[in-house]
Formats: structure tokens, sequence, C-alpha cells
């Protein structure tokens, strides 16, 4: 690897050591301005006497892509070179000042026997055994990227909103090419959408997708060439399901967002993180939105937001959208950096209305462009566009933790007055708080199921406020934090006929799935306190479903309960310990009991759900089948698995196949359609991976480890691949009473493959120790097998600086 690179003095910075970053590279030769010169080398980097002015510098450094199973820097993924370098990969490929706020134009020359070899930019000079690529906006080192292989494309174009025209492709393996049709479209989707939206226009000649078998994540943002884990990219009818295509869509979306939000405009440092992470995802969550119903993909991202957000928020890894201090970056993109990120703008955006968000961004694109920016940049543009003081609401970025929200009512003389508060539970390294701008979107119904007050945001921002609704003729029922208008927890036990009434009549689509989640809450809770599950659950949720008005996406989203994961937060929060096979228990109950009570209508709901014709992943389509096979989880409770063997036998595609499998596996049924589906899908990676994960996450949970183990000696089983170690060790951790079981034995297992993973790919291992993350709420027994565990991971000699962090902030 060659590198010349022009430096000149920062007339800002006082003088100092002349530093770049490298690590595990052998430096052959360096020079400056073409004299040769002996830096210092050490683990991190290299130190040298430079002169005082501008000077070009040279080096010459050998590394080991074979050898890289870090999947960070430069490596070879099945015969494939590729390069992954945020946060701080690119120091593993040559030495440089691998920081995000050094922006710098990029010429790159690959010469290499295999065919195709991208970088950067547009396409330069190119011949047999070299290409040359120019990048001509600045960018970090970490927005490098460069691959090499024998690759085939899947081409298009698309012309820009001032006529610009783009060469667009999708690189894959050869064999693949039918499965890229569908990131085209959503790449097309995304570069109109931006334009339309938010004005935003692609700047580069071509843009490059790669498919790579071996990543780490979902995929990443490199400036014009975008590398993708191959699950993120490859999708037929047969071999994907719907939501598959969905997280596609999403992630292809995000990706190129990133070009105007993350590139165009960095992060100064990685503290600064979400401020192109937050705010992609919440531009991703708007597309989806827009593509496929702001209603569902509402809820879908609460759901998400509360199973893992909630609890990263509440645990021992909480930390600020924003955080104070990391070791390592690579264990700081987190569910809180992102979603919790992208919720801050939600609520900035309802704060300051459409037009004032838009106003805002207008002007931080064109005041910041080609910056590396800070949350303090992000935060004045709102000021200046809008008028608005946003000091207290920049809270959000500093303090970490879930908001409570309490509610008290009171009614007299035709005027209802709420009286919220907010609690904020200390987190660590935060014991005490100050009161946050929280936005609560609420309605007001009468007795009627009229709406009386239409959706008002009320802003909480001090620790008790009182909000009066003046002239009602009755006593209104409310429904608060319409639209999950902040991400806070609403501490707030609806009386059973109150959710059920606004099961019936809340005009809010969030609210009314809510109202169904508080009756299923309270049914769960019966089951757990040893209690009767309300008589009125069943029926009113049947009511809901009979509603052919609604949305089969959204009626299907009614018949989701909450995760098992939101029972334990609650009961923790109550001071109560957890015992997961309890909850586990709990739930299977509450399922057997809605098969039965929702016994008439299953069958119907299902049959909705046979879309005719060839697949299609249109919102409408998806949703009929989402419905359909949501009714098929509760059937097979009940029917002995018949239907459920019938659509797997008759499927033709993977949505409803995965869908029949999945149903029969979660009773305890399916061996012989297992068996099929390995011998059918052997030979597709990505369809395998479903294979591997499916039986442990919905293994009975005294089975859980025993299957993982069998797994894990599976002869297809490549623990060095991400997606495959996950498919069996992130299932199992999706697989909670599995996971905890009473004996210790999923602890040990995990802790015995994260020990042998770190010593291969340290960010997968860290990643994946989040598994222990609940260990404090557990009951005493799992809790000292649990900490014991984390305590050998920790006394292990040569741990990681990712897993050791980890691990260090899981103990506390
Ligand atoms: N920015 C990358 C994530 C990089 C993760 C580094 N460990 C993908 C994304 O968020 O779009
Ligand atoms: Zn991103």
């Amino acid at each position: 690897m060659t590198s010349r690179i022009r430096f000149r003095p920062n007339p800002e910075a006082r003088p100092g050591p002349f530093f770049l970053h490298g690590e595990d590279l052998r430096l052959v030769e360096a020079r400056i301005d073409g004299r040769p010169v002996q830096p210092k080398v050490t683990a991190e980097g290299l130190t040298c006497d430079v002169p005082e002015g501008e000077f070009t510098w040279e080096a010459v450094v050998e590394n080991d892509p074979e050898a890289n199973t870090r999947l960070e820097g430069l490596y070879l993924s099945r015969g494939m070179y590729c390069t992954q370098c945020e946060a701080e990969g690119f120091r593993r490929i040559t030495y440089y000042p691998d920081r995000p706020d050094v922006m710098a134009v990029f010429d790159v020359r690959i010469e290499s026997d295999l065919p195709v070899l991208l970088s950067n930019g547009n396409p330069g000079t190119s011949g047999p055994g070299f290409a040359e690529w120019h990048d001509p906006w600045p960018k970090p080192a970490y927005l490098f990227a460069l691959v090499a292989g024998e690759l085939v494309a899947h081409r298009d174009r698309f012309t820009t909103m001032s006529g610009r025209h783009v060469d667009l492709a999708v690189w894959v393996r050869p064999g693949d090419e039918g499965k890229c049709a569908w990131a085209m479209e959503s790449l097309k989707a995304s570069m109109k959408w931006d334009e339309d939206t938010y004005g935003r226009e692609y700047d580069l000649d071509v843009f490059n997708i790669v498919a790579v078998d071996d990543f780490n994540m979902g995929a990443m943002e490199n400036k014009g060439l975008n590398i993708f884990n191959s699950s993120a990219v490859l999708a037929s009818p047969e071999t994907a399901t719907d939501a598959d295509y969905e997280r596609i869509e999403a992630i292809v979306a995000h990706e190129y967002f990133h070009n105007w939000t993350g590139n165009r405009i960095t992060c100064r440092d990685w503290f600064q993180l979400s401020l192109k992470e937050g705010l992609t995802v919440f531009r991703d969550a708007q597309f989806s939105g827009d593509l496929r119903g702001h209603g569902v993909k509402r809820i879908q991202d609460a759901v998400d937001l509360r199973a893992r957000q909630f609890r990263e928020d509440n645990g021992p890894l909480a930390h600020p959208v924003r955080p104070e201090s990391f070791v390592e970056i690579n264990n700081f993109y987190t569910a809180t950096v992102y979603e919790k990120g992208a919720e801050v703008i939600g609520m900035l955006k309802r704060l300051v209305g459409d037009e004032g968000y838009r106003k805002a961004l207008d002007l931080y694109f064109e005041r910041h462009d080609g910056d590396a920016a800070t949350v303090e940049d992000w935060l004045r543009v709102f000021e200046d566009a809008t008028g608005r003081d946003l000091s207290q609401f920049k809270l959000w970025y500093s303090q970490s933790g879930t908001p409570r929200v309490k509610v008290e009512e009171a009614w007299e003389d035709g005027r209802y007055r709420l009286d919220l508060s907010q609690v904020l539970p200390p987190t660590p390294g935060q014991p005490e708080k100050k009161p946050m701008v929280i936005p609560v979107a609420v309605g007001l119904l009468n007795p009627n199921g009229d709406e009386v007050q239409p959706t008002t945001v009320l802003e909480l921002t001090e620790g008790r406020q009182s909000f009066t609704f003046e002239g009602l003729a009755s006593r209104p029922v409310p429904s608060i934090v319409r639209g999950f208008s902040a991400p806070v927890i609403l501490e707030r036990e609806a009386p059973e006929e109150e959710a059920a009434f606004l099961l019936a009549h809340d005009t809010d689509d969030f609210n009314r799935w809510e109202a169904g989640q508080a009756l299923a809450r309270r049914a769960i809770r019966a089951r757990l306190d040893g209690r009767d599950i309300d008589a009125g659950w069943a029926p009113s949720l049947l009511a809901a479903l009979r509603d052919d008005g609604l949305d089969p996406a959204y009626r299907a989203m009614l018949l989701a309960l909450p995760s098992q994961e939101e029972t334990a937060q609650a009961l923790w929060d109550e001071g109560r310990r957890v015992d997961p096979l309890a909850i586990w228990t709990a739930h299977e109950e509450i399922r057997d009991h809605l098969a039965r009570g929702l016994g008439d209508i299953l069958p119907a709901l299902h049959d909705q759900g046979q879309v005719q014709g060839p697949y299609s992943p249109d919102p409408a389509s998806v949703g009929r089948r989402a419905l359909g096979n949501a009714a098929l989880r509760l059937l097979t409770r009940t029917d002995g698995g018949v239907r459920a063997r019938a659509q797997f036998a008759g499927a033709d595609d993977m949505t409803q196949s995965v869908a029949a499998l999945s149903a029969l596996l979660a009773v305890g049924l399916g061996e012989a359609e297992l068996q099929q589906f390995h011998d059918r899908w052997k030979g597709e990676r990505r369809v395998l991976d479903k294979w591997f994960g499916l039986q442990v996450s919905l293994a009975r949970p005294e089975a859980a480890v025993a299957t993982a183990e069998r797994l894990t000696t599976h002869p297809l089983f490549d623990w060095k691949n991400p997606n495959r170690f996950r498919s069996v060790l992130g299932a199992l951790a999706m697989n909670p009473a599995g996971f905890h079981d009473p004996s210790g034995a999923g602890y040990r297992f995990l802790a015995d493959w994260l020990i042998r993973l770190d010593a291969a790919n340290p960010l997968m291992a860290a990643r994946m120790s989040g598994a222990f993350e609940t260990w404090r709420r557990l009951e005493e027994g799992r809790q000292s097998k649990a900490r014991a565990e984390l305590e050998r991971i920790r006394g292990t000699p040569g741990l990681s600086r990712d897993l050791s962090e980890m691990v260090g902030r899981l103990l506390g």
C-alpha cells in the first residue's frame, strides 16, 4: 500500500509532534518531500519530525488482508477484497490522521488481476490490471472504500432533478445477479425521495453498491461506494421474506441518505455520532413511512425502541445520545445513539412544526455543507431558523435514561385538568437529572367516542405541570402520548374499560394500538400473579379485528403481544426480580387464551393472507400476509398444525414458508418441515441463516441451549462469518427463557463463544456481549451465574479493548 499525502500546517493548532494513526501495519519505507525518514513506530501509530511548512508524505506499508478476521480495514471475504473503515479502520490500511474532522480529496489507483476494481468517487483511467478513481468531495478517511473481486453488475440509471445522469450499479457474485432488482428499485426511490423531501441531489457520476458475505453490520455509506452485508442487498421471492424486503429498502435508503447527512456534512469527532446516525435513522423512518404507511411504521419503531433502547437506557450500558467518554468507539453504535437519537429529532420537529423543521434543515445544509459539525451546530440552525431557545431541549443529548411521565386527572364543572410530572431515574454516572422538554401529544374523547379535543402538544418542561381543558360537556377519556410523541414511559395504568374504549374509538393510530397493548399487559400480569385474564380482552380485540376498514398490516400489529423483554422491564421497574421462565410461561398462556378467544375469526384472517398472483412486496400484499400469518401463529396452537403444514407445503415464496415453519416450531412441531427446509436451502447462505436462527430462537426454553450447542457443531456453522454466528448465538440471546436457563448453561455457552470470537473479531464479540445486559434484573441464582461468567470473560488474558470495555461496564 503506497500513500502520498500533502500536509500543510493547521494555523489554529499549536505546533506539536507529527502523529499518524496506524495499527497492525508494517512500515516498509517513508519519505518526506522525497527524502527517506525514520519515524518512531508504536502499536497506535507513528511520530516523525516534519518541516515547518507544507510537505508531502509518502509511505509504503504492508498489511495482511487474508489474515484479517476483524473485518475492519482491508480484508478478504470469499475471494473478494473489501474495506470497512468506520470508525477507525483506515489506520489498518495505511498511516493517516484517522479522525473525522480531517477531510481530504482522495485519488486511488488499484492494481490487481481481479476484474472489478472499485473505489470512491468517479472512475478515471483503467486498463488490464489497474483502475483509477477520483473523489472530488473532501472526505474523512472513515468514508474511504475499495473493492476488488470477480463481480457482476446489475445496472440502471438515474437522472437527478437538475438533469445530471448517474450510472447506478449493484455488484454481486456471479449467480446472484437475479437478486439485485429490489435493492436497485429501493435506491432509485431513495434518490427521488431525498430530492422531493429535502431538496438533496446526488453529486457524483456513479453510485455503486457492493454485496459482501462477511460484514460486521448491515451496510456502510462510503462515498459513492456503499458496501453492504449481502443479507441487506440480495432478495428474490423464493429466498427473501417480506421483512427482508422491507429491511433492504430501509438500509439502502439509510446509506444513501448518509450522502448528505454524514458525508457532505460529517461529524467533528465520534462523540457527535448521533448527528449523522440519529438524523439518518429519522430520515429513513420518514421514507419508510411515506412508502409503507406512517401508522404501522410508528408502531414498529416504538416496539423496537422499547425492546432494545429502553432496555439499554435502563441498564448498566445506559449512556447519553451524545456519549461523554468511550474506550472503543465501536461500542457506541447503539440503539441510544441511533434510535433514541432519531426520536430526539422527531421531538424537535414536533416542537418547531413541519415548516420550522424544513427551514432549519435547509439552513443546516446551506451553512454546514463540507463541515465536520457538532450537535451545537445542529441545534443552532433550529434556533436561528425558528427563534426557539433550545438550551433545555439540549438535555436530551446529555442526560441518559428513559423519562417516566406520571399523570393525575381532575374533573370539575366542565373543566378537565391533567397534572403531568416527569421522573428521571438515575443512570450510570448520572445520579441526578434536570427536567427535560417533553412534548406530550394529547387528545380527548367524550364518552360516545367522539373526539372533543383533537391532538394538541403539551410541552412538559418542569418537574410537574398542570394543563386545563375548558368547556367540556362530560368527563373526557384522555389519549396521552399520541403517536408516541416522546421516548418516555407513561406511568398510567389505564382501567380495563378505558383501554377497551380507546381500542374501539381512539382516532390516533398509535394510541389505539397502545390500548390493545395495555389490555395485553394486564392479561400477562394477571397470569404472572396467578389471576384470571380479564374476560373482556378477547372480545374487544375481536371487534377491532373484524373492522375491515382497518388496514390489515395494522390489524396484524393489534395481534402482536408485548415482548417478553417489555414485561421484564415492567416488573423490574416495580422493583420485582425477573424470572424469564415465568414470563415465557405467562406469555404462552395468554397466547393460548387468545387463540381460543379469537377462534371464530382466525381462519378468515388467515385466508385473507393468501395473496394470489406473483409475489410482490408492495405494502398492501405485505400487510395481508402479515395479518394472515399473525392469525396462523395463533391458529397453530389449536389446530394441531394443520393449516401451517399446508401453508408450508404449498408456499412458493419465503414469507409464507418461514411464517408456517415458525408457527410450527413455536409450538414444538415442525421437525419434518425443518429437515425439508434444510435440504432444499442448504446451498443458499442467507436462507440457511434462517434455518439456523429459527430453531434456536423458537426452541422451548429447556431445549434452546442444547439446540444452539448442537448447531455450532454443524458442518455449515462458520463462526467467523458474522451472519452465521449471529444466527445461532444471537438467536439464543433472542430466546430469553432459553438463554437464561436456570442452570446457567446459556451463560457458560455464550461466554465460551465470546472468548473464542474475541480473538478473531473483537467488534462482534463486544456487540454480542450485550446479551448479558439484563443480568442485574434476575433473581439471585441466575444473577450469580451470569456474574461468574462475566468475570470469567473479564479475567481472560489478552482480551480485546472492545470486549473489556463492555464487560467492565456490564459488571458496573
Ligand atoms: N455508519 C455505518 C456504521 C458503522 C459501524 C462501525 N462499527 C452504517 C450506518 O449506520 O449506516
Ligand atoms: Zn447510519
